[in-house]
């Protein structure tokens, strides 16, 4: 175990605003300036209840909105420890969609009683990012950037709804970062705001819990 601890360092944003793009950069940045970095995504779809969850989002399988949303939910608990462990040991973890996606989307859809004091309360207690970079694109710059997947909540409607719950849960100490820019002009923002992230957590700033 290292003397400081690693930060957790979160892409959020609406489908193409580049987080998966931004992740991979600023791990080999880090990595080539020394700092032990790994890139960490959400849904991990190579555990059990990420098989499950990868069979929901082609359509594969069907379930009722309340259980895909706790198995979303547990696959990001079943790797808690893990999570924890690495931090503690000074690995700085870049993760790529984490419980604010699992809100958004699952309180985007506008079922009864899956609302979003609903939606959070199974992510209590779980890591809360030191850095949450929050990627802003427009839903026409986004379409820019080629069509949508085959996947489930790849269609305009459900990612128009998404935006918008993304926006109602903005918190002021998320990062917003115009992503309708150039690759490498995002990046050297990105840089700057992880780099402070991993200096409070080595300086031993706590790792917090969601929902504080
Ligand atoms: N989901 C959920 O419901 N509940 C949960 O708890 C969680 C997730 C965690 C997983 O999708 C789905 O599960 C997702 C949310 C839901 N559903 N949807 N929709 P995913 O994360 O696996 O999705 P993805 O395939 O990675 O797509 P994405 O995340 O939407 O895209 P992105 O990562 O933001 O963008 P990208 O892949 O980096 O870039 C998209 C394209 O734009 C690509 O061609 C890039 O080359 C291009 N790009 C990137 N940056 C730029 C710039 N700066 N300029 C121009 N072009 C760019
Ligand atoms: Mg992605």
């Amino acid at each position: 175990m290292s003397a400081s601890r690693g930060a957790l360092v979160l892409f959020e944003g609406a489908d193409r605003c580049g987080k998966s793009t931004q992740a991979r950069r600023l791990v080999k940045t880090l990595e080539q300036r020394g700092v032990r970095a790994e890139l960490w995504r959400y849904p991990d779809r190579t555990t059990k209840t990420g098989e499950m969850i990868d069979a929901y989002l082609r359509s594969e399988s069907d379930t009722a909105d309340a259980a895909i949303h706790l198995l979303f939910a547990a696959n990001r608990w079943e790797k808690k420890a893990l999570m924890e462990r690495k931090l503690a040991d000074g690995v700085t973890l870049v993760c790529d969609r984490y419980s604010y996606s699992g809100c958004a989307f699952t309180a985007a859809k506008g079922v009864e009683g899956l609302d979003l004091t609903w939606c959070k309360a199974p992510e209590v207690g779980l890591p809360r990012p030191d850095a949450l970079m929050y990627l802003e694109l427009s839903l026409e710059d986004a379409a820019r950037r080629g069509g949508f997947g085959e996947e489930r909540y790849e269609t305009t409607e459900m990612q128009r709804a998404v935006k918008e719950m993304f926006e109602s849960m903005r918190e002021p100490w998320w990062d917003v970062i115009d992503a309708n820019r150039d690759e490498e002009v995002i990046e050297r923002e990105v840089l700057e705001i992880a780099l402070g992230a991993i200096e409070r957590a080595k300086s031993g700033e706590p790792l917090g819990t969601l929902w504080d």
